[in-house]
């Protein structure tokens, strides 16, 4: 079988490019999903309290509103149902090779297309969209003896509901994002729950609430006032670039407002010094929970900040040697985002690996193509994350440049690729820019690469990004017919 598009991933960036696909009247197309359904990230991550840190009505598509959204920011299974309605909307179900994982995407000069090796066929296809997401691949700590504990161990991002937790003693790891929704959720269920918090993360209170049916109705029958909110969420959003990008000092504000939150949260001063961040507010994600400090003031819940030595059968030990006795063991430790291993699978022209990019030792054009890797275009490629809005937008905004790429690629039955000189241009100056960026000021994330180089997030306001990508620029590009 040989298609024109094959588009790997059935999450918000794939189903966005399919739609996209179609508009520009490209319809020979498949998209290939590994797992049984879609929905993508917003699929797998079913852990108890799973929700979006970004306003509903901003965190949707542009084309896609939903005037039905229950609470201004959504929980994950109503995302992934909102997904599940775009999808059927837009016909895009059938197109959807289910239990198809990608294992190998290479491309052969000799018939000029990329043949991808799959768990169900192989299939070749003139062009690839790489739609599977920053967040895909959960990562287990590397922690010595991991392997020997007894209990069940869950990674927050592959829930497993069959584990009984009530009653139980719950461990566990992270303080990030995963492991402040999680944490509240099931701190009243279990017996008793150890936090081991490595680093402590900046919190601001979370301001999502129930949506009222006026304005639901609002939203139905006028669905210019659901615009209007969206555009407002939007700009109060890019005006955090001026303190992340241009100049970190002033996250100063946020950093009162957060430790304001956090005194009149926690009421132990031992506890409070603790979850104090010593690092620049905006470095590592914010994060937003209104319940996250009460549930570590819970009786039964015990902050631990001792460095983790060990896990065993038992628990986790930590250096202080004491050994925390656990039946159950949760990792909210993130995923592999600089390291994804889809990079390994994916091989250009010239048989060099896509992680590559992601190591920061090739150039990429805008976050979403690459010298040597003719007609293939990656969603939330290196550069294309935010730290301040909505991925869907920058998402929307890589698929205005990928789309008319492609009506250019397909229509001349050519390949299309950014000259090597125009991707080390736009590479070059986001590495030059960053430094001096909020990311820059000295804290470990995941947006960093092994060499400390900042590979994920986008730095600058998201409307400079949709103006750069608003158009197929052809003389950055060999189009070879
Ligand atoms: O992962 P994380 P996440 N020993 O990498 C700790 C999105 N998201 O799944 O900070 C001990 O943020 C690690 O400690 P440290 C969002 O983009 C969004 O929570 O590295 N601890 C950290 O505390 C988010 O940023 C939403 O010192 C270890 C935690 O594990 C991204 O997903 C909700 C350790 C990992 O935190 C990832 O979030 C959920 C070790 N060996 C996710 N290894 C919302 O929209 C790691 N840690 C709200």
């Amino acid at each position: 079988m040989t298609l024109d598009v094959a588009i790997i991933g059935s999450g918000f960036g794939g189903l966005g490019a399919a739609i996209r696909l179609r508009r520009a009247g490209i319809d020979d197309f498949l998209i290939f999903e590994r797992a049984g359904d879609l929905g993508g990230t917003w699929r797998a991550n079913t852990y108890p309290g799973c929700r979006c840190d970004v306003s509903s009505n901003l965190y949707s598509f542009s084309f896609a509103p939903n005037p039905e959204w229950s609470n201004s920011y959504s929980y994950q299974p109503e995302i992934w149902t909102y997904l599940e309605r775009v999808a059927g909307d837009f016909e895009l179900v059938e197109r959807i090779r289910f239990h198809h994982d990608v294992r190998d995407i290479s491309f052969n000069p000799m018939d000029r297309l990329w043949h991808l090796t799959t768990s169900a066929g192989d299939v070749q296809a003139r062009a690839v969209i790489l739609a599977t997401g920053g967040l895909a691949e959960p990562r287990l700590p590397e922690i010595e003896g991991i392997a020997t504990f007894a209990g069940p161990l869950v990674h927050t991002a592959a829930w497993d509901d069959d584990v009984a937790l009530d009653g139980k003693r719950v461990g566990v790891i992270g303080t990030g994002a995963s492991a402040i929704q999680v944490i509240p959720e099931i701190a009243p269920r279990v017996d008793h729950l150890d936090v081991f918090q490595r680093t402590p993360s900046w919190i601001l209170p979370h301001l999502g609430h129930p949506v009222k049916a006026r304005t639901k109705r609002l939203f139905r029958f006028l669905p210019l006032t659901q615009r209007v909110s969206r555009l407002l969420a939007y700009w109060r959003r890019e005006l955090l670039v001026l303190g992340f990008v241009k100049n970190p000092t002033r996250m100063k504000v946020g950093e009162r407002q957060a430790l304001e939150f956090l005194e009149a949260s926690v009421a132990n001063p031992i506890l409070r010094e603790e979850l104090t961040p010593h690092y620049r507010l905006g470095c590592k994600r914010v994060l937003l929970s209104s319940d996250f400090y009460p549930a570590i003031g819970r009786d039964n819940v015990t902050l631990v900040t001792d460095p983790i030595a060990r896990i065993e059968p038992g628990g986790v030990r930590t250096r202080d040697g004491v050994l925390h006795e656990l039946d159950v063991l949760v990792c909210a430790t993130g995923f592999y985002v600089t390291d994804n291993p889809i990079g390994e699978k994916v091989h250009g022209a010239k048989g060099v690996a896509l992680a590559d990019a992601f190591r920061g030792d090739l150039a990429n054009y805008k976050g979403t193509s690459f010298p040597d890797f003719p007609n293939l275009f990656m969603l939330s490629g290196p550069n294309t994350s935010l730290g301040h809005s909505s991925i869907i937008f920058m998402l929307e905004s890589q698929l205005n440049y990928v789309a008319e790429a492609l009506c250019v690629g397909l229509a001349r039955h050519a390949l299309v690729e950014p000259t090597r000189e125009a991707a080390t241009a736009w590479t070059t100056q986001l590495r030059e820019k960053l430094p001096s960026t909020v990311w820059g000021t000295g804290c470990a994330s995941w947006y960093l690469n092994e060499h400390g180089e900042n590979t994920t997030i986008w730095p600058d306001f998201t409307f400079r990004f949709r103006k750069a990508t608003r158009h197929f620029e052809p003389r950055d590009h060999l189009i070879q017919s």
